[in-house]
Order: structure tokens, then sequence, then C-alpha cells
């Protein structure tokens, strides 16, 4: 489906090596705010953080595939984990070796989607999502989170040889607090699975979407104490509530500003934004409150829709400015083959977050 074409680097931008053909069907680079970091592969849902000074970006790594798009993303068919690194914003951005591959995880069968990581005491921690190797009547594992260890940021990781004991759905984004207490939030709708959890056990026969309420509240993402250890939860996932202006939770009908999926939390001025995606009306969202656990109170979009049908995100501060990390399809126009990109994030007075729009230069 992709074109032989150059891509070329627009000038200022922050550009990898060149590899991966651009497909013309999609819009031109100039019509895009921000451009990729990597071209010699496909990367997204970036997770970034800085270690020594220098920006580590953790993203799934995208691979064609022939399987067709559906609401259980099928066609997401990752198999391996590669870290990006930036040693100064606006520089090379170097791609790493292999960091891990699902055919060296114990209990995984396939689909290593969105990760994250972490540093603590010497060691790096790469969280991510798989199917597990329990077959249901689809053919398809239960999405579960593991963990796998590194003294390098880059890796190779090491997995554990079990995911994390009472883990479930995917997307996990890990936030530790500044009285060095460590968070993980996770979760995502239609193939994420988080629906089939919503009693509290999988329900193998549930929605393969949402649970179809449209007034009822949504469902809620997850946020739940890490453990000293990195690699447990020291106690029962819990619902990171998104209430609206009137401090009721928003409903499951209202799809610009529920939850689907692509948790992050950060702390700015003693305020927790989660920030997430709202999946198939393709917003990047906010809300804010006092306690990493929520409740969160909507605050608006971080990002309008991007071209492709999914985007997550991170925001991270580097280099004395905020940072957006987030993903679209500028370079193949598919959905399953994206690209990652960083655009400054601008804070208003009163802590709000100016709106972005990615398909507006600047
Ligand atoms: O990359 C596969 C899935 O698509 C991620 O887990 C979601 O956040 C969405 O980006």
């Amino acid at each position: 489906m992709k074109a032989g074409l150059l891509f070329v680097c627009a000038a200022g931008a922050l550009c990898g090596d060149v590899a991966v053909a651009q497909n013309t069907a999609g819009a031109p680079p100039s019509a895009f705010r921000d451009q990729p970091l990597v071209t010699s592969i496909y990367t997204a849902d970036p997770s970034a953080h800085v270690f020594g000074g220098k920006i580590y970006v953790y993203p799934s790594h995208d691979v064609p595939t022939a399987t067709p798009d559906d609401d259980l993303g099928n066609e997401y068919a990752m198999h391996d984990y590669r870290v990006l690194r930036i040693d100064r914003i606006g520089g090379k951005v170097t791609v790493g070796g292999v960091a891990l591959d699902v055919k060296d995880v114990p209990w995984a069968s396939k689909q290593v989607w969105a990760p994250d990581a972490a540093y603590r005491n010497g060691t790096y921690y790469l969280y991510f999502p798989a199917r597990d190797k329990h077959l249901d009547k689809n053919g398809l594992g239960t999405f579960r989170i593991g963990v796998a260890t590194s003294k390098n940021p880059m890796g190779p990781f090491k997995a554990e040889p079990k995911p994390i004991a009472g883990s479930f759905s995917m997307d996990p984004a890990v936030f530790t607090d500044t009285d060095g207490q460590t968070y993980m939030y996770f979760g995502g709708i239609w193939g994420g699975q988080l629906q089939r959890w919503a009693t509290g056990h999988f329900d193998p026969n549930g929605s393969d979407t949402d649970l179809l309420q449209d007034n009822q509240p949504a469902l809620s993402g997850k946020v739940v104490r890490m453990g000293a250890d990195m690699k447990s939860f020291a106690e029962k996932p819990r619902d990171a509530i998104i209430l609206d202006e009137n401090g009721k939770p928003v409903l499951g009908g209202d799809h610009e500003r529920r939850f689907f999926e692509a948790s992050w939390m950060f702390k700015r001025k003693g305020t927790y934004y989660y920030t997430y995606s709202t999946g198939d009306t393709h917003f990047l969202n906010y809300a804010t409150g006092t306690s990493p656990y929520g409740p969160f109170t909507y605050r608006g979009h971080i990002l309008k829709p991007v071209q492709g049908w999914t985007t997550h995100q991170s925001i991270v501060r580097a280099q004395g400015k905020w940072w957006l990390f987030y993903a679209d399809t500028q370079l193949s126009n598919r959905n399953h083959l994206r690209n990652v990109k960083m655009t400054e994030l601008t804070f208003n007075a009163d802590g709000t977050i100016q709106t972005i729009d990615p398909m507006k230069a600047h």
C-alpha cells in the first residue's frame, strides 16, 4: 500500500533516519503541525521519560499485516518493542535494537501494545500489555499487563515469567508521585477488553465494544498503587473517575468526554492531570484532581483528531518546557502503521492547557 517515495523532513522538523516510504494518499507533510520523530520504523503510543537528562520514548512498534481493521484492533499485530532516545530536542533520534520480543515473554501470545517504563534504584522497568496464551472461542487470549527489567533504558529487557497478578486490559502508564509512591493507570475499552471486567471478573461473553449504557456513568480507567518491588500491585485497582462540571460522572454516551484508552498522569504545581483518549471521537482529553486516585474533573481537549483512527499521548517536562508526544498516520495513511511526534504544550496562567490542532502548521 505504500508508495516508494522518500520522506523528506521539513526545515526545523525533528527527524530520525529515513527508510519508511510515505504514502501520498494522505495529507502532504506541509499539512501537519509536526513531523515524525523517526521514519525508519512505524511507531505509536509514545511514553516519554527523562532519564539521566535524555528523553527516552517507549512506543509501540507497528508492523504491516494483512489482517483487516476491526473493532477489536486485530490489525495492531505488534510483536516487539524498540526504544527511541533523544539526546537533544531538535537533534538526532536514535532507534534502539529489539528491547523485548513477545517470543521471549513466557505468558504472552501476541499483540504487545502500548508500553510504559519507569526507573527505580538502578533498574529500568518496561510495562506492557499482551494477550495471554489462554485462547477463547475466537482464538484470542485475554489482555494482561506484564513487566520486564533491564539495567539499560534502551534494553534489552527480561520479562517476568507471569503477568502482574491482578492485572487486566491494557495501556499501562506508570507515574511516580513527589512522595515516591508509584501508581499504574491502565485500561481501554473495545479491543482493550475493559468492558468485560465491569463486574470485577472477566466475562468471556461480554460486549466487544463498551457497555452500551449511554445514560450510566462511563466505564472508568483504572488506577492502582504499585508495590515497592515495582512488579506487583499493592492493592486492588480502583476507578479513575472523571466528573463533569457539575460534579457528576461523565456518562457512557458522552463520547467526546468519556474515557476510552491511553491513560497518562502527570503532576504540575500540585495538580494531578489525568489524560486519556476518547477513542471513537479521536480526542486527547484531560481532567484534573487533587489526588493521584482522583476523582478528576473534566477540563478539555489537549489535541484535536489526528489523521488516523487512534492517537495516544504522553506528557513530560524536558529541557525547561512541557512536551506532548502523540502519533498519527502521516507516513502510511493506514490506521495500524503510525508514527510518533512531539510538540510543545502550553499552559495558561490558570493551569488549563491550550488545545492543539495537529493539522495546523505552526
Ligand atoms: O497500539 C495499540 C492500541 O491502539 C493501543 O494500546 C491503544 O492505546 C491505541 O493506540
